[in-house]
């Protein structure tokens, strides 16, 4: 988080909220109020190589190593939804398998907790 908002030269402030539980699958936390709206990374804790993405409704990314890049197929350990969209990311390729919903302004910062999402995701879709 840290290394992050000096990246990005950011003043970042995290929420005290509560997220619902039966929102989402799995996440840990409300995000932040300002920065990239979606940033998701390899390692656990937002580190290790890291994409930064703009969010619309539309997207469809079948298949994460063509749309990301052969390193961010079934290699994400951690994402932040920072927008103020759903984004649900799937287990594999074509939006099949398990899916993994980060509501809006919703992050995990280590995916090895929801049992089953650490490095598997395989294509994500907004709706
Ligand atoms: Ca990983």
């Amino acid at each position: 988080m840290k290394k992050i908002a000096m990246l990005l030269g950011l003043s970042v402030s995290a929420f005290a909220l509560s997220v619902s539980a039966a929102a989402a699958d799995s996440v840990d936390a409300p995000s932040v109020t300002a920065g990239p709206e979606m940033t998701i990374c390899q390692d656990a804790n937002f580190s290790g190589s890291c994409q930064w993405h703009q969010i619309v409704t539309g997207i469809k990314w079948r298949d994460l190593g063509y749309d990301l890049g052969p390193g961010f197929q079934d290699s994400i350990s951690s994402i932040r939804n920072n927008s103020n969209l759903k984004v649900t990311f799937y287990e594999h390729s074509n939006f099949a398998g398990r899916a993994l919903v980060f509501p809006a302004y919703t992050q995990h910062s280590d995916l090895s907790q929801t049992g089953w999402a650490n490095d598997v995701l395989s294509s994500l879709r907004v709706d």
